[in-house]
Parts: structure tokens; sequence; C-alpha cells
């Protein structure tokens, strides 16, 4: 489809005239992200990042536009790509064009559009970066070196990016420093848990409409994202089934009540499967020879090598889009397995991803941390920052206070307790 865009214009959307169905979705996000909103009517008179230019590189959802709305009114000019070829929500695309935000995002984009509008982003010469999966973090570090003298900080979004840039960190390959927005509590034990379990069965649900109730539902992996799935799974009917390779995960996940095996064994009685794992080749060509007719199969973890795509098609020998979001491969042995947003994540690209209550304090931690390392980013080294203690108890504090919830304090005498040590029993 011919996008909209033109050299003249500072985007590239599938479709402008989408922009009205995108307003109101942004606004009925707004309406459940009181903490943003907050920073909103806060920031928008001292305009604390005034001057700053932020390239962001972050699924380009109706929460997201409220993050962006958020960063302009505190002042930076912003330039935005999605962070996966599936997840844009094109009617949000269009809506944050019309209101004249540098974006460049189309669900279905190909890997070479991919890497060509995160450059795009980079035309500005950003003075702060905003990411999720780290592409936009390796794309300056790797193919624009020079452009990073001019970056004060970025942040990352999630735990697998995370990880890749604190072993980047390691080797001191790192040329600005980076905050670990993902490794804030009011972000993973959130977002991570209650976001993705709600989010991935909705993709599910989206892309399958089937009965839940029942089912054995394979997660593999069980940290904070699978920890989540299990959960609401759990709470819809299915009888989980976890896959993990770190003992003390799996234990928790027996004591939690779930089944727990190796995939290879999961294989053979599996109705629903769905990786969480943030490793590639959890399912590969063994664990398809073995599956039931008729299975299910997804992924929620941030890259599309969880599930092996490739082995998949060389076993088929035909594919077909059955509904929206949902293949069906026909193997050789006869049988058909049903791969949903083509391996990529299930919740983004066949749903709108985390409920906007949970991106609240994503976001807040993202809004807070671009405020830091614009104060503080002159003085840091090249290394991984987490957020502050105290950034994450304002965070908690501020969405308490949206919801009226007020809490108790320690008095002077309790805080003197818990540094006393010479009260005995
Ligand atoms: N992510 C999930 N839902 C999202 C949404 N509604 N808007 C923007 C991004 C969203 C991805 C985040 O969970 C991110 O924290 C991650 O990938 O870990």
């Amino acid at each position: 489809m011919e996008n909209d865009a033109d050299s003249n214009k500072n985007y590239k959307v599938k479709d402008i005239s989408l922009a009205e169905s995108g307003q109101k979705k942004i606004e009925w996000a707004e309406s459940r992200m009181p903490v943003m909103m907050a920073f909103q009517k806060k920031y928008s008179e001292s305009k604390p990042l005034k001057g700053m230019r932020i390239a962001g590189c972050l699924h380009v959802t109706k929460e997201t536009a409220v993050l962006i709305k958020t960063l302009v009114l505190a002042g930076a000019e912003v330039s935005w790509s999605g962070c996966n070829p599936l997840s844009t929500q094109d009617d949000i695309a269009a809506a944050l064009a019309k209101q004249g935000i540098s974006v460049y995002a189309w669900h279905g984009m190909n890997v070479d559009e991919f890497y060509w509008a995160i450059e795009k982003t980079l035309e500005m010469k950003p003075t702060l970066t905003l990411d999720d999966g780290a592409d936009l973090i390796f794309t300056i570090h790797n193919k624009h070196p020079e452009l990073a003298k001019e970056v004060i900080g970025g942040t990352e979004e999630t735990t697998t990016g995370v990880h890749r840039l604190r072993a980047m960190a390691e080797d001191g390959k790192l040329l600005y420093p980076i905050m670990a927005v993902n490794d804030a509590e009011t972000k993973w034990d959130f977002d991570n848990v209650y976001g993705t379990g709600q989010s991935s069965l909705d993709g599910i649900l989206r892309a399958t409409s089937v009965l839940i109730a029942g089912k054995n539902f394979v997660v593999a992996g069980y940290g904070h994202c699978g920890r989540g799935v299990a959960m609401r799974a759990k709470g819809l009917g299915a009888n989980v089934i976890v896959t993990e390779v770190n003992p003390i995960m799996a234990l928790k996940a027996t004591l939690e009540g779930f089944r727990v095996m190796k995939m290879d064994e999961a294989a053979k009685i599996g109705d629903i499967f769905i990786t969480a794992a943030g490793m590639k080749d959890i399912i590969v060509k063994r664990h398809f020879e073995l599956m039931k007719d008729g299975a299910i199969v997804c992924n929620t973890g941030h890259y599309d090598c969880e599930v092996n795509i490739k082995d998949l098609k060389e076993m088929s020998t035909s594919v077909r889009e059955i509904r929206p979001s949902n293949e069906e491969y026909t193997l050789k042995n006869g049988n058909k397995i049903f791969l949903l947003a083509q391996g990529r994540l299930v919740n983004l690209a066949s749903a709108e991803g985390h409920p906007s209550e949970v991106m609240d304090m994503s976001f807040a931690n993202q809004f807070l941390s671009m405020m830091w390392l614009a104060k503080n980013g002159n003085s840091l080294e090249n290394r991984i920052y987490d957020v502050t203690k105290e950034q994450d108890q304002e965070v908690a504090q501020l969405k308490l206070a949206t919801q009226g919830i007020t809490i108790d304090r320690l008095t002077e005498e309790q805080k003197k307790y818990l540094t006393d040590y010479s009260a005995g029993t």
C-alpha cells in the first residue's frame, strides 16, 4: 500500500486519514494514565526538556502516544519509530503525524523499512534516546558512532534490551550512559507481570477466539512475563504447564501449582504454546514434530527468535492466513500448526499491548529518567544506571495518589528502630 509521505513531510505512516480514530484511542488512554497526565500539567509551563532532541524507538501504541505528548509538552523535540515491524497501531501513528510529530512507523514493515525508520529519527541528531529492545542504541553504536558525542544519555525499556546493554557495558563498548528503565520495580513488577499477563491472553484471544478453559497451556519461561501469563491463563481455566532452565524459577512454578516439565514432554500434550523465555530456539523442529494436530503456537518475548519459524516453514507443505494474525501451517505429517503474529510478540502484534494503567507507571519511569538524564547526563559515565530508589518510590506514591489511596508512614521512633541493633527480642 502506498504510504502517506512525501519528501517534505516529517513522517511516514500507513494512512493519515486514520488520524481521527487514533486520536480517540489516545484520549481513551489519557483517561487511564493519570500519572502521565499529572506530569503534562506539572511540566508544560517550566518545560524542563526544552532544547532536548529525543529519538524514540518504542511500540507506537495509544499509551506511547501519551508518553510522546508528555515529552513534547515538557519542551522536547521528538522523532519516533516503532520497535517492532508488527506492533505499530496505524491509526495512532496517523494521529501523531497529524499532531505534527515526526513519526516513521506502520504495521507490517519489512526489516529494511524498520531500520530505515530508525535512521530517519537520527536525522535530528538526538541528545537523548528512548529505546525498547536496543535497536536504536545498536544502530547509533554500530552505524553512526559519530552521533554518540551529541547524546547525553538513553533509556532502555525491556528486559532483553537491558541484558544485552549490560553485556555491552561490561565490555566497555557503551558510547553514552543508559538507564535501565526495565529494572525499575514500578516497571517490571507491574508491566512485565500484570501487563504481559493480560495483553498476551488478549492477543491469543483476538487471533483465535478459542476457549482457554480446559486447554493444556504451555508457558516457556517463568520470569516476570511468564509468571504473569501463567497466572492469567490459570484464571481463564487453563491447565498450565511451565518449561524452564532455571531451577529456582521452576521451583516457584511448582509451588504455584503449575506442572513443570521439559519442552520435549510438553510438546506432546500442549494445546496452546507461548514463549516468554527471552532466549532463541525455545520451540524448534523436534517439538513441532511431537505436537498435536491443531496446536496453537505464539511468542510474547521481545524478539522473534523464540519460536524457530525457519524450522516450521521447512517442515510444512503449505501455509495460509486463516484469520488475521493467525497462519495455518500444514506439516508434511498432515498435522496443522497455527502460528500467531508470525512468531512476533503476540500481545502487541495481535492486540494493543499492555493496558494503559500499567504503562502509566512504565512511562512515568521513562519520563522521569529522561528528565534525570537531561539534568545529570553530562556528568555520568558510559555505563548502565539503575533507576533510583527515590524515583521508584515517587512513581508508586504518585500512582497511589491518583487512586486516592493513602498509606501509613514510619514514625521517627520506628525509623530509629530499623537501624537500632541494641534492641533484643
Ligand atoms: N509494551 C507492552 N505494551 C505496550 C504498550 N501498550 N505501549 C507501549 C509499549 C508496550 C512493551 C513494554 O512492555 C516494554 O516494557 C517491554 O517490551 O518490556
